[in-house]
């Protein structure tokens, strides 16, 4: 008889629960993978993502996500088929659910030169079904709101484009068909910017007439740069509210409903979402932070700020409520169409990439609307580290001009403070003509900016008439205390503190701003920080993202000229060590000469 024996049978038991172990392991594993992606946003991502830096001549870092040249031209070997193909072919599971997309090492190589076309992973990209399933990142309250469409106003959703591949450009607008409800949608209105793909042209224009929603697309033949594509659009569009969307988004369940109900409460209201990651390698999406908010340095350069806490527990309370943002990062947001044209739509003096995003944040502010963040739409966005396309006439003229417009027309005294340390925003400001703007401001009736930073952005770091701006130097050494010139950003600590050669020069990277409230920071948003108990024999002073917390804060005893720490009364001195390797410190005030400040202040003006 073949009936298994004892031992037989044991065996088989043995090899189920052996197996049903190692899928349990692949299970934990494969999650594990799943959290790591996910966990990821770390703070460096989320604060540099916009804007990625680089170091100038002088040594200072500057602007933001560009890049100098024409991408297609640095590609080994590229020749225009290669460039003019759409080589989008799926396989269906790449990238599901917002998994990371892996490239096998036999297709490394070419992955590698076809990243130069758009600065991301086209190979990845091409993977990825224009449909792919992303998951439901929004907080669980947020899938209870927002379902009184009725009284929402209909979007059009505008992306305008230059060359963009065509697999990012129809997974943002299929990511829009697919997840957003019918009765909102009127149109989905393509602008395109002078491209030069052959597959951007007739292909494109087969291929939207199939589309379940109206789509159109509108063709200009020579560059003109963001601002105008956009205007373009929004002249065109039939909704009530309009949407503007990167060419390379991706939207996520209820992210439409959420941006459109603030719009519907209040006309004046401009709407952004939380703007999340699609990793430029992998495609993968990764959440961002939703207790962030959205402004700038003294450089103009838009970033991303941890909340004060203020607005921190203002947000605890309403986990879901659209919250203030001083500025937006420019390419995602929904305004009513009326409000959009009243308030002045875009600067038509700016030119192709930068600077709109706080134009109209400001324009906003300061003449009557306000612009939120909306916690419950979640968009994902493509950050590229570079950009990929030329700008016609230079970048550095295109982008400080942009801003020269931004600084000349909305702000004011803080306006000259940017000139005065920015040599080519100077240089383009006297090619400006800003009459226009300046007369639309007068007509609307707006706020200087000195209310703007008083009411919308108190936790600023711009100098005041009431705040001191200057260099901190050190008696003894006769150094002054420097910001540390670090990789890290925002709220990761910058690195310990220190003195340096002081520059005659007036560089940024030594001046400091000190509050009323005693707080010593300086561009950034970073502060002055010590440990406010003191357990270790060297008490460490550091650079570190301003958390308006007491460890951060300092008095200045003009008759003694030391700085004294406002929790132990500890005297802020220079560290002993010969090679100056620990930098500041907090010690016992004995009256040393290291313990000796001199603030000299500067004209910001
Ligand atoms: C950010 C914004 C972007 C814009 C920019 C400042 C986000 C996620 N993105 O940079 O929307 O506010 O800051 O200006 O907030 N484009 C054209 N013509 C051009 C140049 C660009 O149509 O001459 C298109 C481009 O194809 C893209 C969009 O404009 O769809 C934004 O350009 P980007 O993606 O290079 O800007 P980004 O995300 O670095
Ligand atoms: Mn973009």
């Amino acid at each position: 008889m073949l009936t298994p024996g004892p031992y037989r049978r044991c065996r088989r038991l043995w090899q189920a629960i052996l197996f049903l172990f190692i899928c349990a392991l692949i299970i934990v594993w494969k999650r594990s993978n799943r959290l790591e992606e996910k966990s990821t946003p770390s703070n460096k991502h989320v604060f540099r993502h916009n804007q990625e830096e680089y170091v100038d001549h002088r040594g200072v870092k500057v602007i933001v996500g560009h890049y100098i040249g024409n991408a297609v031209e640095n590609i080994p070997n590229a020749d225009k088929n290669v460039i003019n193909r759409n080589n989008y072919s799926p396989m269906p599971d790449a990238g599901k659910n917002g998994f990371p997309v892996i490239i096998e090492p036999k297709d490394l190589l070419v992955s590698q030169q076809i990243f130069q076309i758009n600065r991301f992973n086209l190979l990845a990209s091409d993977r990825i079904p224009l449909n792919r399933t992303l998951p439901d990142v929004r907080r669980k309250k947020c899938k209870f709101l927002y379902k009184d469409y009725n009284s929402y106003p209909k979007a059009s959703i505008i992306i305008v484009f230059h060359n963009e591949a065509w697999s990012t450009l129809f997974r943002t607008v299929w990511s829009v068909i697919n997840r957003s409800p019918e009765e909102l949608l009127e149109e989905i209105i393509l602008v395109d910017d002078a491209s030069e793909r052959d597959f951007l042209r007739d292909p494109l224009d087969e291929y939207i007439k199939k589309l379940p929603v109206p789509t159109k697309i509108l063709r200009s033949k020579t560059r003109i740069g963001l601002v105008h594509a956009r205007m373009m659009g929004s002249r065109e569009a039939k909704g009530a509210s309009l949407v503007f969307l990167d060419a390379h988004c991706e939207c996520t369940i209820g992210w439409l409903e959420s941006l459109l109900a603030p719009i519907a409460e209040d006309r004046t209201t401009v709407v952004c979402p939380v703007i999340d990651i699609i990793n430029d390698n992998t495609f993968a999406y990764i959440k961002s932070f939703e207790l962030h908010w959205g402004a700038f340095n003294w450089n103009l350069q838009f970033r991303w700020y941890t909340l004060g806490n203020r607005e921190l527990q203002k947000r605890k309370q309403n986990i879901t409520r659209p919250f203030h943002t001083p500025a937006m990062a420019g390419g995602l947001f929904a305004i009513s169409k009326e409000y959009f044209f009243e308030i002045g739509g875009y600067d038509e003096g700016m030119k192709i990439w930068g600077g709109e995003n706080l134009e109209i944040s400001f324009r906003v502010w300061q003449c009557g609307g306000k612009v939120v963040i909306a916690p419950c739409s979640h968009v994902g966005h493509l950050f590229r580290k570079s950009s990929p396309y030329t700008f016609p006439g230079g970048i550095g003229e295109t982008l400080y001009s942009n801003l020269a417009r931004v600084a000349m027309v909305w702000m004011d005294e803080w306006g000259d403070f940017y000139f005065k340390f920015n040599n080519e925003a100077r240089k383009a400001k006297e090619l400006q003509d800003v009459q226009q703007r300046i007369k639309l401001r007068d007509k609307l009736k707006c706020q200087s900016f000195r209310w703007y930073l008083e009411n919308i952005w108190p936790q600023h770091f711009f100098p005041t008439e009431s705040r001191f701006f200057g260099r901190i130097r050190n008696l003894e050494k006769d150094q002054c205390l420097i910001k540390p010139i670090g990789k890290e950003s925002s709220n990761q600590p910058m690195g310990l503190a220190n003195i340096n050669i002081c520059v005659n020069k007036s560089l940024t990277v030594e001046m400091f701003v000190m509050t009323e409230d005693g707080i010593i920071m300086t561009d950034d948003s970073v502060c002055l920080d010590a440990p406010e108990t003191t357990v270790n024999s060297l008490h460490k002073v550091r650079i570190m993202a301003c958390s308006g917390t007491r460890r951060q804060r300092w008095k200045y005893n003009k008759k003694t000229q030391e700085l004294v720490h406002a929790t132990n009364g500890f005297c802020l001195d220079v560290s002993s060590s010969k090679t100056f390797e620990d930098g500041l410190i907090i010690s016992n005030c004995t009256g040393v000469r290291t313990q000796k400040w001199i603030l000299e202040p500067h004209p910001w003006k």
